[in-house]
């Protein structure tokens, strides 16, 4: 069995989790850390004019900071920051030294740029090789990486993990499900990484074209948007594989800043170099493990741009107990949601989350579907489209109208909302390459 050791700037070796599971304790963690965000915080009070204001305003020296439980004197880096200083006001380095970008879509906005050192880029990778290998995927592995390529950090970030470990990688990015399915079989592939959604429609392509029978898959490394245990369940039994979830955000690093393991009880955080905290949405104070809040990540190693603090608006809960296959990183729950993917439907507040949730107990649906929101005579309007399963696809009108009161009970129950609900045939709703679109808000169009 090999071991991999990096030695980072300043000395301090950090351990790739590997095969044989070797760990850090929680106690040379929080040094580990502490040490990190001391160095951190020196190194932007004195390389990002922003961060030197933002402390000087509160009064705050580097030196204030001791440790990893002073983290909290901080102040918060949002995405409004990312973009006000759009776009390299936030690098911490010469333009010399940035070796990639990457950009978010600015589907919300302006984009969000972000810039990579080449140790960055290293560390990046490495983060990556650890999901992977929490996968179970190593050297003998021929992997498809099926995210875009580009700005998005998905498809260029999951290939320079699986070159790290030694997988053979086959780059196909997004677009043609045809070809991807067709190399599958004839590369012999054994894994794959793309997002969830696609990774269903691939599925159904293999089907459709007969060659399920003959793919060699075994593991996929899932992400990029949020998915359900019943998702995760239909992907592993229609491939007959395993199916893990990995996350990440581009101004964080990008995929690889956690993952699940084999026991899928949350996922591990690279804390080494991510320090993740869950705080309670309301007072943005610490959350006790268990407790849902917002994931707020500081960058503890990274060089061209370092984040305190950065609020990602993911909504999860965290825990600090050892998992059962002997990691003893940080772990977050699979995630309830976005603040911002919040809707506000006749005064209620509504998450997509909520939906998909609602939708896996009834047997007889599929996980596609779409939420229609719009206002008519001043009154918001929900109407939720839902695939059903091919299995119990029927034209019975009789059949039709118990399983729409069904699922329409179901979603009264979860979100405190009647819905029009519209049963629509299997194979009807859009099929995304990158992340689903579950929700289509009218209302912002007037
Ligand atoms: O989606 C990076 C990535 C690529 C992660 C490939 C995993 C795999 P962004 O485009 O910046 O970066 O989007 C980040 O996507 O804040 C979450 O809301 C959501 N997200 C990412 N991974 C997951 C996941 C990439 N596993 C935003 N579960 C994040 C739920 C996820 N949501």
């Amino acid at each position: 069995m090999h071991k991999i050791y990096t030695y980072l700037k300043g000395g301090i070796p950090t351990m790739i989790w590997n095969e044989t599971k070797e760990c850090m304790s929680r106690d040379e963690m929080t040094h580990l850390q502490s040490a990190r965000l001391r160095k951190l915080v020196d190194y932007v009070y004195h390389n990002v004019e922003f961060y030197r204001k933002k402390m000087q305003a509160v009064g705050l020296m580097p030196g204030d900071i001791k440790g990893i439980e002073d983290i909290t004197k901080l102040p918060f880096t949002t995405k409004d920051d990312l973009r006000d200083t759009y776009p390299f006001g936030l690098f911490a380095v010469p333009n010399s030294e940035i070796v990639r970008v990457h950009a978010s879509s600015g589907t919300t906005g302006k984009a969000t740029v972000v810039g990579y050192t080449r140790y960055d880029i290293d560390i990046w990778a490495e983060c990556v090789a650890r999901c992977l290998a929490m996968a179970n995927i190593g050297k003998n592995d021929i992997i498809q990486i099926a995210y875009g390529y580009g700005l998005f950090t998905g498809g260029l970030g999951a290939h320079y993990g699986a070159e790290k470990i030694g997988a053979t990688v086959v780059p196909m990015s997004t677009g043609n499900s045809k070809k991807l399915t067709t190399m599958m079989v004839d590369f012999g592939a054994t894994a794959i990484a793309c997002t969830p959604s696609y990774l269903l429609h691939i599925s159904e392509v293999l089907r459709e074209e007969g060659l399920i029978d003959q793919i060699k898959l075994k593991a996929a490394i899932c992400g990029a948007e949020p998915w359900t245990e019943k998702m995760r369940n239909e992907i592993e039994q229609s491939l007959n594989i395993k199916a893990h979830d990995i996350y990440g955000l581009s101004e964080v690093m990008g995929p690889g800043v956690a993952c699940d393991c084999e026991y899928h009880m949350g996922l591990h955080v690279n804390e080494d170099h991510f320090y993740p905290e869950v705080l309670n949405s309301a007072t943005m104070m610490p959350a006790a493990d268990g407790e849902t809040g917002e994931l707020v990540f500081t960058t503890l190693t990274k060089e061209g741009l370092p984040l305190i603090r950065y609020r990602t608006k993911d909504l999860t809960s965290i825990s600090h107990d050892k998992c059962s296959c002997g990691r003893t990183t940080a772990r977050i729950s699979r995630f309830k949601g976005r603040v911002d993917d919040m809707l506000i439907i006749r005064g209620v507040n509504v998450f997509p989350s909520q939906i998909e949730a609602a939708l896996v107990d009834v047997e007889e649906v599929t996980p596609h579907y779409m939420m229609i929101v719009d206002r008519v005579n001043n009154l918001d309007t929900l109407e939720i489209m839902v695939e059903v399963d091919t299995k119990y696809y029927t034209d019975e009108i009789r059949k039709l109208e118990a399983l729409t009161k069904k699922i329409g009970h179901v979603i009264q129950q979860a979100i405190g909302l009647s819905a029009k609900i519209k049963i629509v045939e299997p194979q009807t709703l859009v099929r995304s390459q990158g992340k689903a679109v579950h929700v289509q808000d009218k209302r912002k169009l007037y």
